[in-house]
């Protein structure tokens, strides 16, 4: 079968099937050969026996299914599963579904072995589920298990499954894929990049990550040795470092965010930059992905000016930063003298103390909310609102991405006194962007000043005053 831009042709002796639009690429009982295209393409193996895929271009994902319902039994053969991936590329991902995977000991359940005679890297399945050897996906070259991580289906009757990132044996062209480039012209930033350092393997992380920053010398130190990283893209506008499950030291110029993650980790800001952004997002990522709101979230403390999170994986420090983006469980978030900007959109009920200077609270709600949790469920969960400690008059409240009318907004945005728990209350109605909710939660008694509603096309946002 081969696929170009999603045009599909399937030949079998019984004749030709082509169509349009063809993305997703199921195989048969027998051994079958697909051939990919420049897209993205989703690959699903699910029949067994011994198949062959070129994916082509794009971010493809190979997804290998071990259902017994359809593999195993009735008139399927039971077969021995080998997938064998003969253009496997850094951004490409390996998925592995109903195979009984088990979140404490998952990085033991899935193993990689290179073969020199053969020049190919075998990655393999041992769970109670299924035996070594039943499973495998074989791929041209050396490769080492990169990332591996559990997520979960939206259907519940779907088991967790794991998705496997390989990363290149040769160090060097590891660290060169680490580092991607962003091109999205017309939105807030135009050019920036991802750093995944949580895409390095563990054999290199035993004493930790140490790496500086200036955008055009970037050094990075794995267990001693430091290497070089691959200059930033000109024109680069800022840089978001996805850190690593061990200890972290990093230190950047330019505008830059940091990722929240396991270790005792240490993020030094560029205080002359726009923005030092601290991302708890991914501390979701430590849970079940169908745990609920409930989950106690993270106490981020930047009063003395030194940005500081204890948690039982460790403790974060942070020098510089002005900007907090909360985590999807509720958490207490703590500004610092100067004038923070403050973010929920992750989940829960945060607790925000501003302190002194002119702060922003912002709540980012995103009208395809839903559709995002089911993408990546680990990260967002339900989104209750934002609690205001010190609120200040004059200071700014943003409510984003909840498809306001661009002429009706003031008559979308309500608010009360809540006089039994002395909070002043900010909700939405909405019905194109299906928003019906109180978001913002301020204590003390305020009035929201018509006057003061501002309506910005970028984002969506308003500013309801004092
Ligand atoms: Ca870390
Ligand atoms: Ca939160
Ligand atoms: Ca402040």
């Amino acid at each position: 079968m081969t696929l170009a831009n999603g045009q599909m042709t399937m030949t079998t002796e019984y004749g030709t099937v082509t169509g349009d639009g063809v993305y997703k690429i199921s195989d048969t009982s027998s051994s079958d050969t697909f051939v990919g295209s420049s897209s993205d393409e989703s690959f699903r193996f699910q029949y067994g026996g011994n198949d062959t895929v070129t994916g082509g271009g794009g971010s493809d994902r190979f997804r290998l299914e071990y259902r017994e319902t359809t593999w195993a039994t009735g008139d399927q053969p039971s077969l021995p599963y080998s997938v064998h991936i003969t253009d496997y590329a850094s951004d490409d991902v390996i998925r592995f579904e109903e195979m009984g995977f088990e979140s404490a000991v998952l990085k033991k359940q899935i193993e990689a072995s290179y073969d020199s005679a053969s020049d190919t890297t075998t990655i393999s399945v041992v769970t109670d589920k299924v035996d070594r050897g039943q499973v495998e996906a074989v791929v041209e070259g050396e490769w080492l298990i990169g990332q591996v991580g559990l997520d979960s289906f939206s259907d519940a009757s779907r088991e967790a499954y794991a998705e496997v990132r390989l990363v290149s044996a040769d160090p060097n062209q590891m660290l060169n894929d680490i580092v991607q480039t962003i091109n999205e012209p017309g939105r807030f930033f135009d050019v920036y990049t991802h750093v995944h350092l949580d895409h390095i393997p563990e054999v290199y992380l035993t004493s930790g990550i140490s790496l500086v920053a200036s955008g055009t010398s970037n050094t990075i130190t794995l267990n001693g040795t430091t290497y070089s990283l691959p200059d930033f893209a000109a024109g680069n506008d800022y840089t978001s470092y996805y850190t690593s499950a061990s200890n972290d030291v990093i230190e950047v110029a330019g505008a830059a965010g940091f990722h929240w993650s396991p270790g005792d980790d240490q993020y030094t800001g560029d205080p002359a930059a726009l923005f030092a952004l601290f991302n708890a997002g991914s501390y979701g990522l430590q849970f079940d992905a169908s745990t609920s709101s409930a989950t106690t979230g993270l106490t981020i403390d930047n009063s003395s000016g030194v940005l500081t999170v204890v948690s039982s994986f460790g403790t974060t420090t942070g020098y510089n930063f002005n900007d907090i983006f909360d985590s999807p469980f509720s958490d207490t978030i703590i500004g610092s003298d100067s004038a923070d900007f403050f973010k929920t959109q992750f989940g829960g009920y945060d607790v925000v103390t501003g302190g002194s200077g002119v702060d922003q609270f912002e709540v980012r709600y995103w009208t395809d909310r839903a559709g995002i949790r089911d993408g990546d469920s680990h990260w967002w969960k339900e989104l209750q609102g934002i609690e205001i400690t010190d609120y200040e008059s004059g200071e700014i409240i943003e409510l984003q991405s909840m498809d306001f009318s661009s002429t009706n907004y003031a008559n979308e945005i309500t608010s009360f006194y809540d006089q039994v728990n002395d909070l002043t209350v900010i909700g939405v109605t909405n019905d194109r962007g299906n928003v019906a909710q109180d978001f913002v939660f301020v204590q003390g008694q305020f009035e929201l000043n018509a006057d003061s509603l501002v309506y910005v096309a970028e984002g969506n946002g308003v500013t309801p005053g004092d």
